[in-house]
């Protein structure tokens, strides 16, 4: 098993897809390399640019993280706007569809074989705490979600896929209304109907991220992967190789039915080698309301979890995702990556994994 960081833009006021200048820079692959990871998990690394990402940008990409003595192990999600008229089910999905393939093809080409994506309109919305204020253990800055603070918001915005992070529609005020549940299923097996061809041709794997917060219903949209039946659902449908799960650990042990029984969960998966990467971080509490806290002081046993990976003979990358922020530093979020890096590390080394 691998260790990787995937470089999120929370921590980091910056516009989408910036490479060098932005959160992939050198000094973070530097620090990414001294504090002992192996890999790296691109987070919309690139700009939208015309829709499709090139074959010229992805092999640049590639080079510039293995300058630095690392792996580039796969990329974590494409921008809304290369897919948001495929998730909203307008006119223009084909052009996206045709668009994507361009991407996959591109990345195969590239030699970077994993995409990670997500098929939330949501996206990762409703989280309050996070930074200023604290409110994590010594008054570190954690990540909380309680369902009875968001329940009751408005309607969604086509302006709001993702929360409206960073991009512009041209219908960015128009509501959505409501989204059923069984239309989001149609228009994710419309989407993976057609890609998965293209991905297996081109010897790309790719994975699906859990809907983040998993609520069943948050602004008049109602989510789907926010269920382990869903997951279940969605491999029967597409049990191909080349489609699996971005096992997002903190997120599956959030849901109602899981929680601590989210080790089951990696053996189910990782038993049928759906589990492609994971995202290994721990949270107190479930839906309706939670808190993503450090890694060893969540409610999952996170030496059992690493034991169930090691039994299913998994041996991917994981990655710690979201991380408190240790406020009282002046560089909180690595410190907080650091701190489960190490944490991982060490857990790895007692049971002997390599
Ligand atoms: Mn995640």
């Amino acid at each position: 098993m691998r260790i990787g960081i995937n470089f999120y833009p929370d921590f980091i006021e910056l516009p989408l897809g910036v490479l060098k200048e932005g959160i992939l820079n050198e000094k973070n692959l530097k620090f990414a390399k001294q504090i002992g990871a192996d890999s790296i998990v691109a987070w919309v690394p690139l700009p939208v640019n015309n829709g499709f990402w090139a074959y010229e940008d992805l092999l640049g990409l590639r080079a510039f993280v293995e300058k630095s003595g690392l792996k580039l192990e796969a990329i974590e999600n494409l921008p809304p706007l290369h897919y948001d008229r495929i998730i909203f089910g307008l006119e223009g999905s084909d052009r996206q569809i045709e668009n994507i393939k361009k991407t996959i093809r591109n990345m195969g080409k590239a030699g970077i074989h994993c995409l990670g994506y997500s098929f939330s309109i949501l996206g990762y919305w409703g989280h309050y705490s996070r930074g200023e204020g604290g409110g994590g253990r010594g008054g570190s800055g954690v990540m909380k979600f309680d369902y009875d603070k968001v329940k009751n918001s408005d309607f969604l915005s086509y302006g709001e896929l993702w929360g409206g992070w960073r991009t512009s529609y041209y219908d960015k005020d128009r509501q959505l209304g409501e989204v059923k549940k069984e239309q989001l299923w149609e228009r994710l097996i419309y989407f993976l109907e057609n890609i998965l061809p293209v991905a297996e041709e081109s010897g790309v794997r790719m994975c699906i991220h859990p809907a983040d917060p998993p609520a069943p219903i948050l602004r008049g949209v109602e989510n789907i992967m926010n269920t382990a039946e869903d997951f279940k659902r969605l491999i029967e449908l597409f049990p191909g190789s080349c489609h699996g799960l971005e096992f997002c650990q903190g997120t599956f042990s959030e849901m109602q039915d899981v929680g601590q029984n989210v080790i089951e969960l990696i053996h189910y998966f990782g038993s049928r080698k759906k589990i492609f990467y994971v995202h290994f971080r721990n949270v107190k509490g479930t839906f309706p309301k939670y808190e993503e806290v450090f890694i060893d002081e969540g409610d999952v046993s996170m030496v059992e979890a690493m034991k169930a990976y090691r039994e299913e003979g998994f041996d991917g990358v994981l990655i710690p995702d979201h991380v408190p922020v240790v406020n009282t530093v002046s560089e909180p979020w690595h410190t907080g990556m650091a701190y489960s890096i190490g944490y991982m590390k060490a857990v790895m080394q007692a049971l002997n994994i390599t």
